[in-house]
């Protein structure tokens, strides 16, 4: 049996329970992408004009939803009115860091009500299980899927060692809502286990921010890592460029970088 470096996004589907993790993983076979747009920007204009823009390219649109000054129910009519135009799933980068019971409240309610439109969330393994089995209790009967948080691309961050592994002892212990990581590299390399990873800190153009941000290529993330999805923000929406054309400058650069891993 071949590891899961080695297989198709779409042979990875059986490895999976989870109702987000497998919709996720056909999307990507359908679509033929395994990129993420990070979509960091403040209105609700400017986001659901790029994302209009950006749609067709990705699998996974990543909101930082508190970050719209101008939030309201609308904009999540119009989001999903989008996700079902450009078939796309929603990744609300949440980064719960809380007891489980708080991270229940967080998720479910407040103004926004991020269960209800988030296909996948993540959270910060920090406070123990508690906080994965709070966010389970609220997430896991809508079908949706959990990301930790094993690793982070800004200089300097403690997410590693230990503390990276605990992060994957916790995920196997909650097999059936925890889909796979933040990290910057495949961490499991089992063949009889599966999760998905999803690398933030991708650019092509430039290797930091000037805050901390790391950037790595597409190329060295996919092909050299082993990580399966890359998350790209300011790379796509703040070039200077056309939005369009550097999608898909990061669409081509790692479904490529992913079919020379199955090929090696
Ligand atoms: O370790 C991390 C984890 C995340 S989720 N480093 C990150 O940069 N992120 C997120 O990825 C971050 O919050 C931002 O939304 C995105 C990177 O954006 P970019 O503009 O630097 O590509």
């Amino acid at each position: 049996m071949a590891f899961n470096s080695k297989k198709t996004y779409g042979e990875r589907i059986e490895n999976f329970t989870n109702i987000a993790a497998r919709e996720l993983l056909t999307l990507m076979e359908r679509k033929k992408t395994n990129l993420s747009l990070a979509l960091d920007v403040n209105t609700k204009r400017e986001f659901l004009e790029i994302a209009d823009k950006v749609g067709p390219y990705i699998c996974l649109l990543k909101t930082h939803i508190d970050i719209l000054v101008d939030f309201d129910q609308d904009f999540i009519e119009q989001l999903k009115k989008l996700q079902n135009k450009h078939d796309f799933m929603i990744f609300e980068d949440r980064k719960f860091a809380d007891i489980g019971n708080t991270v229940k409240h967080q998720y479910s309610k407040g103004i926004y009500k991020i269960a209800e439109w988030a296909n996948i969330t993540n959270a910060h393994p920090l406070p123990g299980d508690g906080i994965v089995s709070g966010l389970k209790e609220v997430g896991l009967p809508l079908g949706r899927g959990l990301l930790l948080l094993a690793e982070m691309s800004s200089k300097g961050s403690l997410a590693t060692g230990a503390y990276t592994e605990a992060a994957v002892e916790m995920a196997r212990r909650h097999r059936d809502f925890v889909i796979g990581f933040i990290a910057g590299r495949k961490l499991v390399s089992n063949e009889n286990e599966d999760f998905i990873v999803m690398s933030p800190g991708v650019g092509l153009d430039s290797s930091k921010d000037g805050l901390g941000q790391q950037y790595r290529t597409p190329r060295n993330v996919i092909l050299e890592s082993n990580s399966d999805i890359i998350i790209v923000g300011r790379g796509i929406y703040e070039s200077g460029k056309d939005v369009i054309e550097e999608a898909l400058r990061y669409k081509n650069a790692g479904w490529n970088a992913y079919l020379e891993r199955l090929m090696n």
